[in-house]
C-alpha cells in the first residue's frame, strides 16, 4: 500500500481505509475481547478497597489496556500481529524519518467507560518539561521529519477523536490559547472529528492538537498505539505466541534498541571528554541523515538524561541510606516522575541507564549541560494550555534564541 506523504506531512494525518480487510474484522473484534475478559478479570482481582467490583474497568474514563504478558496466548496473538502489518507497519515506514528503524512503540486498546465521562481536554502528546519547547520539536519535524507515529484503528465505528489539521506544524494560534484557558473541553476553532469506519486507521503526528471530544458509554474498541524509530523492548515474553517472522522482528527490535542505548552513552561520553567529532559522529549513528535542528533536539534529551540520572542517583543513595534525604533542590515533582519512567523516543531509557555512570560522572555531565539547561528555562513559572505540562520555569513553546548546536558545544569548556 502506497501513501501520500506529502499530504501526511501537510496536515499531519492520513486516514488509511480498511486498515483491517473486512473479512478479518470479526475475527479479531472477539480476539481484542478476548483479551478484555482477562484483564477485566485482572482489574478486579486489583481493585481497592472503596472500589467498584470491577475496579478500574469501572473507574476510568477510559479503560485502556495492553497486549503483554499475561494475556497474550494462541488465541490473542492477533492482537499484537495486528501492529505488523503491511498496512500499519508498512505505512508508518513510508513515513517516519528513519524507515529502516521502524519498529513498533505501544500497543493499547481503548475502551468506553461504563459510565459517561463526557470529553476529555484537548491537548498535543507533548510535555515540553522532559522533553523540549514545541518549537524545537517542530523544527526537527521539518527537518527530518516524524520519529514517532500515532494511529488509531477503531473495531467499530469512531467519530471520538478530533484534530486540528496542520497544527503540527505551528505553535497555538491566540484564539486557540484564547479558548484553550476558557474551557479546554469544547470544540476548538478548526477542530474537526475523524470519522472512522470500523476497520479504517488513522495516523497522525501526536504534535497535533487533538481531543478524545467524548468518552460515553458508546461501545469503543479502538487499538491504539505506534511505531517508531527508537525501540524499547526490555521484556520479549509477549511475542512467544507470534509467528516466527513476528518474533524475528521483536528480536531484532529489541537488540537495535540496547545498540541505541550504548549510542545514548556514548554521546553522553563524548560530552563529558569534551570530543565535539565523536558526538556529532554518535548522534549520527543514533539517528542516521539527522540534520542540525535534531541534534540539537537529540541534545536537549541528552541534557534531560542527565538530569533524570542526577534524580535516579539521589534516589537510590536515600535507599541506600534506609530513608529520605530530602529533595532535590531545583528539580521539579514532574521531572522527578519522568525520571523513573521510559520514555524511549526522547531516549529516555528509564532509570536502568544511570547504572552506566558514576555520581561523579553525572555531576560532570550537569556542569557540561548547564548553560543549555539554564537557556531552556524562564527565570519564572509559567504555563501555556495544550500541553502535558503543568506549570513551569521550562519553556513550552520558544528554542533559546541565539543559542544553536555550536554554541552548546561551546559552551562545554
Ligand atoms: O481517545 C482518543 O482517541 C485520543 C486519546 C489521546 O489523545 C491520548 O490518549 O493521548
Ligand atoms: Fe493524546
Amino acid at each position: 500500500m502506497q501513501v501520500n506523504r506529502q499530504q501526511f506531512m501537510e496536515q499531519g494525518y492520513l486516514v488509511v481505509p480498511e486498515v483491517i480487510p473486512p473479512e478479518r474484522l470479526e475475527q479479531l473484534r472477539a480476539d481484542f475481547e478476548t483479551l478484555v475478559d482477562r484483564q477485566r478479570r485482572i482489574w478486579a482481582q486489583e481493585r481497592g478497597p472503596d472500589d467498584p467490583p470491577s475496579g478500574a474497568w469501572e473507574t476510568r474514563p477510559q479503560p485502556r489496556l495492553s497486549p503483554y504478558e499475561p494475556l497474550i496466548d494462541e488465541q490473542t496473538a492477533s492482537t499484537v500481529e495486528v501492529w505488523l502489518q503491511e498496512n500499519t507497519l508498512g505505512v508508518s515506514r513510508q513515513l517516519l524519518c528513519v524507515p529502516e528503524a521502524t519498529s513498533v512503540a505501544g500497543m493499547t486498546l481503548m475502551c468506553n467507560p461504563v459510565r459517561d465521562h463526557g470529553p476529555a481536554p484537548w491537548h498535543r502528546d507533548v510535555h515540553p518539561i522532559d522533553m523540549a519547547p514545541m518549537s524545537g520539536l517542530q523544527n526537527d519535524l521539518l527537518e527530518n521529519g516524524p520519529r514517532v507515529l500515532q494511529w488509531n484503528i477503531p473495531l467499530y465505528d469512531d467519530d471520538v477523536l478530533w484534530i486540528v489539521p496542520g497544527s503540527h506544524w505551528r505553535l497555538n494560534t491566540e484564539t486557540e490559547d484564547r479558548e484553550l484557558l476558557a474551557d479546554p473541553r469544547k470544540p476548538l476553532t478548526g477542530g474537526i472529528p475523524v470519522e472512522l469506519k470500523a476497520g479504517d486507521g488513522v495516523v497522525y503526528v501526536n504534535y497535533l492538537l487533538h481531543w478524545g471530544s467524548n468518552y460515553s458509554t458508546r461501545i469503543r474498541r479502538t487499538v491504539h498505539g505506534g511505531h517508531s524509530i527508537f525501540p524499547h523492548f526490555p521484556d520479549l515474553s509477549f511475542s512467544d505466541y507470534l509467528s516466527p517472522q513476528g518474533r524475528k522482528q521483536f528480536r531484532a527490535w529489541q537488540k537495535l534498541g540496547v545498540e541505541q542505548q550504548d549510542l545514548t552513552e556514548a554521546a553522553l561520553r563524548a560530552v563529558l571528554d569534551g570530543d565535539a567529532d565523536t558526538y556529532d559522529s554518535t548522534l549520527e549513528a543514533l539517528q542516521p541523515g539527522v540534520g542540525e535542528d535534531g541534534k540539537m533536539l537529540l541534545s536537549i534529551y541528552l541534557c534531560k538524561a542527565a538530569l533524570h540520572m542526577q534524580v535516579v542517583k539521589h534516589n537510590n543513595a536515600a535507599a541506600a541510606a534506609n530513608g529520605s534525604s530530602g529533595p532535590l533542590a531545583d528539580i521539579s515533582e514532574a521531572l522527578r516522575r519522568s525520571a523513573l519512567n521510559p520514555h524511549a523516543i526522547s531516549i529516555n531509557w528509564g532509570p536502568q541507564f544511570a547504572d552506566r555512570f558514576t555520581l561523579e560522572e553525572t555531576a560532570a555531565l550537569l556542569r557540561r549541560f548547564a548553560t543549555l539547561d539554564r537557556k531552556l528555562q524562564a527565570d519564572e513559572e509559567h504555563f501555556s494550555p495544550g500541553y502535558q505540562s503543568g506549570p513551569m520555569r521550562y519553556f513550552f513553546n520558544e528554542m533559546p534564541a541565539d543559542f544553536g548546536l555550536n554554541d552548546f558545544i561551546a559552551s562545554w569548556s
